[in-house]
């Protein structure tokens, strides 16, 4: 019994001229080359799930051309989806199926969208992996596959119960990174967000001895690995994370993550992350001005509340040796075309290090899509190959389509610009030198090229 365990792999963009103008300039190429190379956590996971009599087997197809090269000796074949894939990620399950190999699907995108995934597979999981998949392999190894395995609604998944993804089944030569998962969830519902609070309500963490140990299980592949915590907000129990920190420190790894701008509250968290080997952390700014803050958090208007701290936060957490890869989404319905000129005097005046700028996307599953959707503000429906972060599918509430476009490439070339990186590079290392954090840190930066 063989089964193949396929990811769909690769950054991207639809939009031709943007690839051209945009996402060629040097800045950029560089950081998508050092993320494009992550691989698949939700597969690895249930690798680990997978009865010990199945051999398993991991693939990454990064297009259409390259499933040529996958095997056609496989049993089962079970695909992961996001939805900027999913058209390729049906070709290759209808292609599956019409050799007689069984096809199952799970995912974000299969997750919001069940019924226009269960048109191309034998099988859809919907939600959280963990508990299904061993349900989904000894169906099939007793011959009894249903069309359906649905996490019921409500139920979570504790991440203590979590195993130790294989990684070993990777060529981990290929990675600049791995990932590890230290929580799922997110406290915050902005009405965009299609990361896994589509999956999970709750903000759950993962214990530190599991951390630990998956930790060192990389280790054994990577001696001293570069570790991307596959999480959307880090440290919301503050608690649990500081010991995550302390014992993180003996470990000797360089590491990246996702948080939010309360982190800059509590210094004794920044000392910990950067003692304990922190690089950087990406935070979802979305926007420099309230307007387009105001009301994309839907609980409690969080982020239009915490703009008035981001400038000093930026800086506090930058001179604990910590850079800052600031996110902003153009296209908000507050942001009037100014909103690009404002994003790169932000830049400018809080010297961050790494920016991204990516626009408004209505995944589907998102409170957003639904919204657009009911003001028939969506462009071209079901256009999921559009959902890159970078191509724009939706009218902007107060500029155009072209506005938007030109806008974001525009403002790429600037912040992109070689100049203006090295300007912001070296201001926070004359921070440092300042703090007097230069030590080993300089030399760690340089040795990452960044
Ligand atoms: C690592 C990562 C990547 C990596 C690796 C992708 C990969 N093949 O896994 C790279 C850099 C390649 C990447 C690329 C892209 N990414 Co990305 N990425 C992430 C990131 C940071 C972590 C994802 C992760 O590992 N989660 C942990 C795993 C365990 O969770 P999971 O995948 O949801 O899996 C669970 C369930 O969904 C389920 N499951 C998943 N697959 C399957 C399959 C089966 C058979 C079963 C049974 C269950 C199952 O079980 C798992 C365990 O419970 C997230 C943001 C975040 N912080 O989460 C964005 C994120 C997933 N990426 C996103 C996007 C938009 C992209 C790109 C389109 C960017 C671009 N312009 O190119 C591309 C698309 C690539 C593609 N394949 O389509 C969006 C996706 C939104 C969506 N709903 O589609 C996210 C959520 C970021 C965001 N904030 O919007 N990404
Ligand atoms: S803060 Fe980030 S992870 Fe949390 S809901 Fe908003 S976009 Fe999603």
């Amino acid at each position: 019994m063989k089964i193949g365990l396929i990811a769909m792999s690769g950054v991207r963009a639809y939009n031709e001229e943007l690839l051209r103008f945009g996402l060629t300039l040097p800045g950029f190429v560089e950081r998508s080359k050092v993320i494009a190379s992550l691989p698949s956590l939700s597969l690895l996971t249930l690798a680990a799930l997978t009865a010990p009599e199945v051999q398993v087997e991991y693939w990454e197809i990064k297009d259409l051309i390259d499933q040529d090269g996958l095997p056609t000796d496989f049993d089962l074949v079970a695909i992961s989806s996001f939805s900027a894939q999913i058209y390729d990620a049906y070709q290759i399950a209808d292609r599956c199926r019409k050799r007689g190999i069984a096809v199952v699907m799970g995912g974000l995108h299969v997750t919001s969208l069940p019924e226009e995934a269960r048109e191309h597979c034998t099988s859809i999981v919907v939600g959280e992996g963990e508990e299904l998949w061993p349900v989904v392999v000894e169906d099939f190894l007793n011959d009894r596959l249903q069309d359906s395995y649905v996490q019921p609604p409500g139920h979570t998944f504790e991440l203590a119960n979590s195993p130790i993804p294989r990684y070993e089944l990777l060529e981990v030569s290929k990675y600049n990174r791995l990932t590890v998962q230290t929580s799922r969830g997110c406290p915050h519902r902005c009405d965009f967000c299609a990361s896994s609070i589509l999956l999970t309500s709750k903000y759950c963490v993962k214990p530190v001895h599991k951390v630990i140990a998956e930790i060192r299980k990389i280790k054994e592949i990577w001696k001293q690995p570069f570790i991307e915590f596959a999480d959307d907000n880090s440290f919301v129990l503050r608690h649990h994370y500081k010991e995550l920190l302390r014992q993180l420190v003996g470990e000797r790894i360089s590491w990246f993550t996702e948080a939010d701008i309360s982190i800059a509250e509590d210094r004794d968290l920044l000392h910990l992350m950067r003692e304990s080997g922190c690089r950087q952390v990406l935070i979802g700014l979305e926007s420099p001005r309230g307007a387009g803050l105001d009301g994309i958090e839907l609980k409690r208007n969080w982020k239009l509340k915490k703009q008035p701290d981001y400038e000093a936060a930026i800086k506090i957490i930058q001179s604990h040796g910590i850079t800052v890869n600031g996110c902003f989404i153009l296209g908000l319905d507050g942001d009037t075309e100014e909103v690009f000129d404002s994003i790169y005097r932000f830049v400018e005046r809080t010297g961050l290090y790494d920016v991204q700028i990516t626009v408004l996307t209505p995944f589907p599953g998102t409170p957003l899509y639904d919204r657009f959707k009911r003001e028939g503000r969506i462009l071209e429906d079901q256009a999921w190959h559009k959902c890159t972060l970078f191509d724009v599918n939706y009218y902007p509430k107060l500029m155009t389509v072209e506005t938007l476009e030109k806008g974001l490439v525009d403002l790429a070339k600037k912040i992109y610009a070689t100049s203006f990186i090295r300007e912001r590079r070296k201001r926070f290392f004359r921070i440092l030198r300042q703090e007097g954090l230069m030590l080993a840190a300089q030399a760690d930066f340089q040795k990452e090229g960044t």
